[in-house]
């Protein structure tokens, strides 16, 4: 019935992303009121090991959890998506968790899609090792924006897999619109199984974006550090402190970097004025409830199959399934 003969090996597929131009985007998020700097910014090399710092600390219970929620029902997931399907990782992120759902879907094809080549062939590799005979097909690739698969076998089911939650670091109507795309990507029928952080008390969220180590600070001021590195920016760190707090109107942790004092900032040809206790709004962190979950991927033409949750009810996978109908062609006989 399939195709095709899917053996093992690492094929590689490059979509030459555009780099996001920093200096613009930058610029235009502090000539706003409130100043803002989008969170895709606090990933170079250092900040990227600072994240992977921050999933280890004992008050930020998301990596963990998930993780657990992976190893205890993984066979329950590979019961609905079924084995031997297509899995596309967008971002190609935790080793531990994708190694657990390979283990748990066997699929036929891992497909891992990431915008850092090097990080994507790195991790690649790293999976080959330990699951020689799995068909590696790495795209290199900005998934937030669209772009289309290079499937060459159309008879496997597919699967998409994002983890972390990363899905509430976009506003929701931004998370709607990217859910939408992964269903194009997946095609009718096809399944989405994606984390999402739960609403919870307020102490458990905040502890979780300001630990006692203070590394989510460093996380957060080191984009003033990347800023001064690659747009010649003249930043004081010690100038801006971190902030974080959960808005519970908007179900979101915001993160704020806070001007200790009045102050001006150069970045290249340009200044920016900041007022004692002015903030730069750097990252949302939305956190929902599975129903409010549920019907924002309605909205995006998904049926919610099934969810997981850990025993203390702090996080969450979702098996959606998309219920979009194909898109029309223009000729049809
Ligand atoms: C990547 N993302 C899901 C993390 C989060 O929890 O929103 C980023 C993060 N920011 C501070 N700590 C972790």
């Amino acid at each position: 019935m399939h195709g095709k003969d899917h053996s093992g090996g690492i094929r590689f597929h490059d979509y030459h992303p555009e780099p996001a131009d920093m200096r613009a985007e930058v610029v235009r998020g502090l000539s706003e009121m409130p100043k803002r700097i989008p969170p895709k910014f606090f990933y170079d090399q250092h900040g990227s090991r600072l994240f992977d710092a921050i999933t280890q600390l004992p008050e930020y219970y998301p990596t963990r959890t998930e993780i657990g929620i992976l190893k205890d029902h993984g066979e329950e997931m590979a019961e609905r998506v079924g084995r031997g399907a297509l899995l596309v990782e967008l971002g190609s992120g935790s080793s531990l968790k994708i190694r657990l759902l390979l283990e748990a879907l066997s699929p036929s094809v891992y497909m891992p899609v990431d915008i850092s080549k090097a990080h994507l062939l790195e991790s690649a590799e790293r999976l080959a090792r330990v699951f020689p005979d799995l068909e590696i097909q790495a795209v290199c690739a900005d998934y937030t924006s669209p772009f289309e698969l290079p499937i060459d076998d159309e008879s496997l089911d597919r699967t998409a897999f994002f983890p972390g939650s990363s899905v509430g670091n976009f506003q929701p109507s931004e998370a709607q619109e990217f859910l939408r795309r992964i269903g194009l990507v997946i095609g009718p029928g096809g399944r989405l199984l994606i984390g999402v952080d739960l609403l919870k008390d307020t102490g458990t969220l905040e502890a979780a974006y300001n630990d006692a180590q203070g590394v989510t600070a460093e996380f957060n001021l080191n984009l003033l550090r990347r800023l001064n590195r690659e747009l010649d920016a003249d930043f004081d760190l010690d100038a801006f402190r971190h902030h974080a707090f959960f808005d519970r109107e908007r179900g979101r942790i915001e993160m704020h970097l806070i001007s200790v004092r009045d102050q001006q900032v150069r970045i290249a040809d340009r200044v920016f004025g900041f007022d004692l206790g002015e903030s730069i709004h750097t990252e949302c962190s939305y956190k929902y409830g599975i129903d409010e979950f549920q019907s924002l991927a309605a909205g995006a033409g998904y049926l919610a199959e099934h969810v997981w949750t850990d025993d203390d009810g702090l996080f969450s996978v979702h098996c959606l399934r998309n219920s979009a109908r194909p898109t029309m062609t223009l000729f049809q006989r």
